[in-house]
């Protein structure tokens, strides 16, 4: 660490890292990465020239027809509309009005509050936990389960290895995989880009540093998936460029080499796992009559039977770890690949070993692979929800579109509620859902949305009320996350820009409102409930033997980092050295290869046991007019949508579009060049892009990354859903199983042309038309 240079600005905290904010005359002129960070990312930069600006929502607003004829059905106009300015307690007015129309008319059942998105960092302005508080303290709301990140692997790694988050974050550290492991199998590479991040927020990036000291040091990694730029140039992998959703194919092709060579651990199956007897006959095709070899896996992978079997036996010869990248849960059939992995983690015996076994996502954020003590960090307590009714989060559109109807989730059969009011803080649904063109349509049927927001992005503009956010530089705030040493004071480094006010002291003036003020602010304002939020934090330090500093000391430094942890981490050792002692939270205590539980569902596409089925869509059947397969991966310049209208993020676009990879061959096939404008299409919609031809991603895929505003053209142009590339104007809405209903987006065949129809020039940073409440009137 340098320390001898002089630390100036105040200190802040993003998901994507933390900074020193620096300021001149009120106004934020840049942001420097922490000097504790070896490897701070650069998107921090791109939220400094759009704090202020034309994008900026500076006062309360209200879409023209909703004002003029009140809550109802929008009929398209939601997203198309003009917007009025209207005065604060106007707005409160209004939103107040709404919710006690809707939850004494219909029950707070008619609410919908799920509002998944991942905000910003900070532990009491968290704008999703802050709604979540007040609607309870209103008497509920519809809620949702799960995540888009790996709502598969969430539902189903309970039933499997008895726990989800505990799996995810105790991964095998770079530490110890660069002193023991000789390879590294990555299912979806090790995508450092993804390192960036961590929800909660970031002292120090290491991803970067592991991959490559360990490569340094011999650890050979292997890439398998469709993008070769999964793997750091610089680490050497060997490329295994399957066809993307072929990964539990490839898997049983791996599982019954070994069975066959007898490669596979008899010893650890016998003592570690159960069902292992289930599985078999389905992996030698005694149940089906398809033995899942490695040539019947050639079949589907696109890789040679004998590459496969030569992975296989590398597998059982070295100290080897599998990491699945989450991406393979957002696919059609999520839950398997997982599954899979484990049996074949399993089957070579390695678990639980320094270096060998199975980790989930190294790198899908800088806490993957790390190896720190986070700390137990207090947050807001949301209050109870009285409403039982829930979804399974990425269902939205179906909840919206087919109320009263029935889904199966996770052994469960329930009812969609008909949804009155939709309120949201701190996500995107127009970036995160997929098929737009539909949610859009699904979005046109509540009376009323509510959004907080601080930018005229896509979700703003679908809103009916727009309440305007200040952002987590304009107020106090303490970041910390389970999945970070580092607790953050997160100062105010300016005021909130035109009228903006903190989610807080929004619901807390909808609360005054609404008669429940004292409920829901106990009454504190926010350096009372920092104080507090960072008294609790301290007790709970405690007991685990973590000795914070008083607040104001610990306020005046900017930062607390917690020691390092005394033992290298490494998953599943307790369970390995003595399972009779630590069994794993599973009805056998031990890894289930098959799930009586999951069996007793009925679901065919998920009998309890890791299963094939040949995706809806994928590159492996490709007949008809879409013979591509879209990888809608994360952006590496940004999270999600955030900051896209930032400059970092702006300068990655090409002609002010979005750049999709395409292979050579393809882009030959169909006279596409380097710079074409090009046209993306599936059965969904449609999107504008520019073509960047490269040999990084494998034939037969496109890779264009999530995170561009979604930008549907004027009324009456009929081939195009963005002008933008947001590729979920592609993407199937479909769960991925009946298990964990998760979202598919992975599972997605498009095409793609030049694009030869009138240009129209990228509208998303463009605010909509709003005016003076005076206006209307005439
Ligand atoms: N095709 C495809 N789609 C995907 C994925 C994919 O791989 N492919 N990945 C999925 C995944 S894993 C995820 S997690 C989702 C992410 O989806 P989201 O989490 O919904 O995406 P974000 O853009 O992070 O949305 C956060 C929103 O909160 C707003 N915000 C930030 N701070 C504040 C605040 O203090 N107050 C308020 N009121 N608002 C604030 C931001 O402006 C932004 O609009 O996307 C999913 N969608
Ligand atoms: N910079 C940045 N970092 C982020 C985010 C961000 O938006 N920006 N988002 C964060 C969030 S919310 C999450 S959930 C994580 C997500 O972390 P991941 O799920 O790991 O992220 P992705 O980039 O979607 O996917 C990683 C790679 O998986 C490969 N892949 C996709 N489908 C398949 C398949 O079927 N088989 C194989 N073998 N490979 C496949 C793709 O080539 C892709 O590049 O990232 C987090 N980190
Ligand atoms: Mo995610």
């Amino acid at each position: 660490m340098n320390s001898a240079r002089p630390v100036k600005g105040t200190l802040t905290s993003s998901h994507w890292g933390t900074y020193r904010v620096h300021s001149r005359n009120g106004a934020v002129t840049a942001l420097e990465g922490f000097e504790l960070d070896p490897d701070p990312s650069p998107i921090g930069q791109g939220i400094v020239d759009v704090l202020e600006g034309p994008l900026r929502i500076t006062r309360p607003m209200v879409r023209k027809g909703w004002l003029e004829h009140g809550p109802g059905r929008a009929d398209g106009l939601r997203g198309r509309d003009e917007f009025v300015e209207v005065s604060w307690p106007r707005a409160i007015e209004l939103v107040s009005g709404e919710l006690d129309r809707v939850r004494s008319q219909y029950g707070n059942e008619a609410i919908y509050g799920g509002s998944y998105g991942w905000s910003s960092a900070g532990r009491f302005h968290h704008a999703q936990s802050q709604l979540k508080r007040f609607l309870n303290t209103i008497g509920g709301f519809t809620y949702s389960v799960n995540t888009y990140s790996y709502a598969a692997a969430e539902v189903t790694l309970p039933y499997v290895l008895g726990d989800f988050y505990s799996m995810v974050n105790g991964a095998t550290s770079w530490d110890v995989l660069k002193e023991h492991c000789e390879l590294f199998v990555a299912f979806g590479g090790v995508p450092v880009r993804n390192g960036q991040v961590t929800n909660g927020g970031v002292g120090r990036h290491v991803q970067k540093q592991g991959v490559l000291e360990a490569a340094g040091n011999g650890l050979q990694f292997v890439n398998v998936g469709p993008l070769r730029s999964d793997v750091l140039e610089e680490a050497g992998a060997q490329w295994y460029p399957i066809y993307p959703g072929s990964d539990v194919a490839l898997l049983l092709g791996i599982a019954h080499t070994l069975h066959e060579e007898g490669l596979a651990d008899q010893a650890f199956l016998a003592r570690y796992t159960t069902g292992f007897d289930r599985f078999l006959p389905y992996l030698l095709g005694a149940s089906d009559g398809e033995p899942k070899s490695a040539d019947w896996a050639a079949a589907r992978t696109g890789l040679s039977a004998d590459s496969i079997r030569e992975l296989s036996r590398e597998m059982a010869r070295k100290r080897t770890m599998i990491s699945v990248s989450w991406s393979l849960t957002r696919q059609d059939n999520g839950e398997q690949p997982y599954w899979a992995a484990i049996a074949v983690a399993a089957m070579l015996g390695q678990l639980g070993t320094p270096g060998g076994g199975i980790g989930f996502g190294y790198s899908a954020m800088n806490a993957i692979g790390a190896n720190y003590r986070g700390i137990p960090g207090a947050s807001l307590p949301q209050g109870n929800n009285p409403v039982k009714r829930f979804i399974p989060v990425a269902r939205i559109a179906d909840m919206l579109l087919k109320p009263g109807e029935t889904f199966e989730y996770n052994g469960l059969t329930e009812t969609y509620p008909e949804i009155r009011l939709v309120y949201w803080a701190g996500g995107n649904p127009f970036h995160h859902h997929q098929d737009l063109d539909r949610l859009r349509r699904a979005w046109q049927k509540p009376d009323t949305v509510i959004v907080h927001e601080w930018c005229w992005n896509a979700q703003a503009k679908h809103a009916d009320i727009v309440l305007p956010a200040a952002t987590s530089l304009e107020r106090n705030d303490i970041a910390s996350s389970s999945r970070d040493p580092f607790l953050i004071f997160m100062e105010k480094a300016r005021e909130p820009v035109g009228e903006s006010l903190t989610d807080y002291e929004i619901f807390g003036r909808l609360a005054s409102a609404l008669g429940v003020q004292e409920a829901f602010t106990k009454n504190r304002d926010e350096s009372g409930w920092l104080q507090a939020l960072y008294d609790e934090t301290r007790e709970k330090a405690k007991a685990s033997n973590i000795d914070l500093p008083a607040f104001t000391e610990f306020v005046a430094r900017g930062w607390f980092e917690n020691s390092a942890p005394e033992e290298p981490q490494i998953l599943l050792k307790r369970f390995r050295d003595d399972p009779a002692r630590y069994p794993l939270k599973t009805p056998s205590g031990k890894i289930e290869l098959y799930s009586e539980q999951v069996a007793a569902f009925g679901y065919e596409e998920c009998p309890g046991f890791p299963f094939w089925n040949e995706p809806t869509e994928w590159a492996g059947r490709t007949a008809g007019e879409y013979r591509l397969h879209l990888i809608s991966n994360q952006p590496k310049n940004k999270l999600h949508s955030q900051l896209d209208h930032g400059a970092h993020s702006r300068e990655l676009k090409i002609n002010g579009r979005e750049p999709v990879l395409i292979h050579p061959q393809d882009a030959e096939e169909r006279a596409i060049n380097d710079g074409s404008l090009v046209r993306l299409f599936s059965p969904r919609g449609a999107c504008l892009c520019t073509a960047v031809i490269s040999d990084e991603v494998r034939p037969g895929v496109l890779q264009l990354s999530t995170g561009a505003w979604y930008d549907p053209p004027a009324e009456g142009v009929a081939d195009l859903s963005c002008l933008h590339g947001n590729p979920n104007v592609l993407t199937r809405d479909e769960g991925t199983s009946r298990l964990a209903q998760g979202p598919s987006a992975m599972s997605c065949l498009v095409d793609i042309e030049v694009y030869n129809g009138p240009v129209m020039p990228v509208r998303a940073f463009v605010p909509p038309v709003v005016r003076e409440e005076a206006d209307t009137s005439g």
